[in-house]
């Protein structure tokens, strides 16, 4: 009881510390002496952080047992020991049985994980769609359902950082979304391999020229939330963050409202009319 009391005290303590580390900071992001992974507020990465911790449990005893086996294995067969060693080669039962449970081990990880891949991948209900594209080296954002605008999000430098805001993560325009709402998610890129990646929301999906790759997101709790480009893209590569605002439904109605007015317009940068939904383009 005391022996187990002392070994869990050190893990207590840093339960506490993480506990209230994590509680301090409204953001979004990685912590100093952050455990584990950043808190999910989205489905897919809550059960991501499910998967993760299934596949920490396997891996646990997978490690324990291994370690377990070859310290008895090198005490009782040492040639202290074990001076005469037997010179049988085969056992069929054995290795019938380290041949099946690997693969049993296997399945179990599989389904889960297949399952999640496609939870992930797109949501047939979207009630609205961002396009992210990623330049070398920032990103830019087009809004088609809320009044065709777009913007472009580039990193602060050090010098235009307000207080309070992460150096590397903030950026001068935010991607703001609703919360509570079913998002979808195109994510492309005009010159390079880059990936739009939210740790706090389970999203990471590159953006590869020429091609447009889909996902979707629906946060539960509003919030500032930071994420980075993840895939090699230059020397740019590390100044490329990503800042979502989750606000309220309410409040999201009136920031596009003024993003109508304060943006560039669809039409005007691309050229392109959008068909809305019935496939009629606006004039
Ligand atoms: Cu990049």
């Amino acid at each position: 009881m005391t022996a187990w009391r002392i070994l869990l005290a050190p893990m207590a303590l840093l339960g506490t510390l993480v506990t209230s580390l994590s509680a301090q900071a409204d953001h979004g992001m990685a912590h100093p002496w952050q455990m584990g992974l950043q808190e999910a507020v989205t489905p897919v990465a809550r059960q991501i952080n499910d998967f993760h911790n299934l596949l920490l449990v396997i891996i646990t005893v997978i490690a324990v047992f291994v370690t377990l086996l070859m310290l008895y294995v090198m005490v009782k067969f040492s040639a202290k020991n074990n001076p005469t060693p037997r010179t049988t080669t085969h056992n069929t039962l054995l290795e019938v049985l380290w041949t099946a449970i690997p693969i049993v081990i296997l399945v179990v990880i599989a389904i889960p994980s297949f399952k999640l891949l496609y939870y992930a991948d797109s949501t047939k209900d979207a009630e609205m769609t961002i396009k992210a594209v990623g330049h070398q080296w920032y990103w830019s954002y087009e809004y088609p359902d809320n009044g065709e605008f777009t913007f472009d999000a580039a990193m602060l430098e050090d010098e235009e950082l307000e207080p309070g805001q992460p150096r590397l993560l903030a950026t001068d325009e935010a991607v703001v979304i609703p919360v509570n709402t079913n998002i979808r998610l195109l994510i492309a890129a005009d010159d390079v391999l880059h990936a739009w990646a939210m740790p706090a929301f389970g999203i990471k999906l590159d953006g590869v020229p020429g091609r447009l790759n889909e996902t979707w997101v629906r946060v539960e709790k509003e919030g500032t939330y930071y994420g980075q480009c993840s895939e090699l893209c230059g020397t740019g590569h590390g100044f490329m963050p990503i800042m979502v605002k989750v606000v309220s439904k309410e409040a999201f109605a009136t920031w596009a409202e003024k993003a109508k007015e304060e943006y560039a317009s669809l039409h005007e940068k691309t050229g392109v009319k959008l068909a809305d939904a019935n496939g009629k383009t606006a004039e």
